[in-house]
């Protein structure tokens, strides 16, 4: 039996979060079909297993229970596979890190694509991914983070804030490469941390599997064919 089915779009962007940490901790999961999932999505709430609005859902089938919610799943699988530093102050800052991420995925898809990039309102929003960039890089810095070691808390092995970082940067400029000069000049840190993230065998073997899966997808639908007429 596999550890987890992970009911999520054939796309990265939320999901990969998920499976990057699944498989950095070599849990096995399979990826739900996505019929399945809209049929759990369109149930009411009060028979669904975790109440939810969109994915993506985790069933942990050793535990038998359902979660829902990209931050509380990542919390989840932190906690359980001991990704969080124990210490208050950086449980706080992965939660943070974490929070970051979500807000830039919103950000970069117009609030899931509630309206679609202009070139001009895409221009106005550069200073602002810049920043955020410039927000990670800090968060590095601020641990010891550089282009070459390190990584974003300080800890001495990958933590679940290295993770999401990747899963944020990494593959986000690997699917969008335009973007990866930016990366590169706003955040040098986080562009190293991305990139030796992404080489440890295992993310190399989820990536490798994806990249066949989902090709050159990112957030999928007609918010990232907007966002690619303007990158
Ligand atoms: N805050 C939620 C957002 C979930 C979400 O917006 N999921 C998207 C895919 S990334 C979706 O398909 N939503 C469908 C919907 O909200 O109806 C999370 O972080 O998991």
């Amino acid at each position: 039996m596999t550890d987890y089915t992970l009911y999520y779009w054939q796309i990265p962007f939320r999901g990969q979060f998920i499976r990057s940490v699944l498989a950095h901790v070599r849990a096995s999961w399979k990826e739900g079909d996505v019929r399945d999932l809209v049929e759990k999505k369109n149930t009411e709430p009060s028979k669904q297993a975790v109440p939810f609005m969109g994915p993506p859902v985790l069933v942990d089938h050793t535990a038998n229970r359902s979660l829902a919610q990209t931050q509380a799943i990542l919390a989840y699988l932190g906690g359980k596979y001991g990704l969080i530093p124990d210490d208050l102050m950086r449980t706080a800052l992965t939660h943070k890190a974490i929070a970051d991420a979500n807000d830039v995925l919103y950000e970069m898809t117009l609030h899931n694509g509630a309206q679609m990039w202009t070139q001009s309102s895409w221009d106005a929003f550069r200073p602002r991914l810049e920043r955020w960039m410039a927000i990670f890089e800090a968060l590095g810095s601020q641990h010891g983070l550089s282009n070459e070691q390190g990584y974003i808390l300080g800890t001495e092995e990958p933590s679940l804030a290295d993770l999401v970082t990747y899963s944020l940067w990494g593959v986000m400029t690997a699917q969008l490469p335009s973007l990866r000069p930016t990366l590169n000049q706003s955040a040098p840190s986080i562009a190293g941390l991305s990139d030796r993230i992404g080489d440890l065998p295992s993310q190399k073997d989820l990536w490798r599997q994806s990249r066949k899966v989902y090709g050159n997808a990112w957030c999928g639908g007609q918010i990232e064919a907007s966002l690619r007429t303007v990158t």
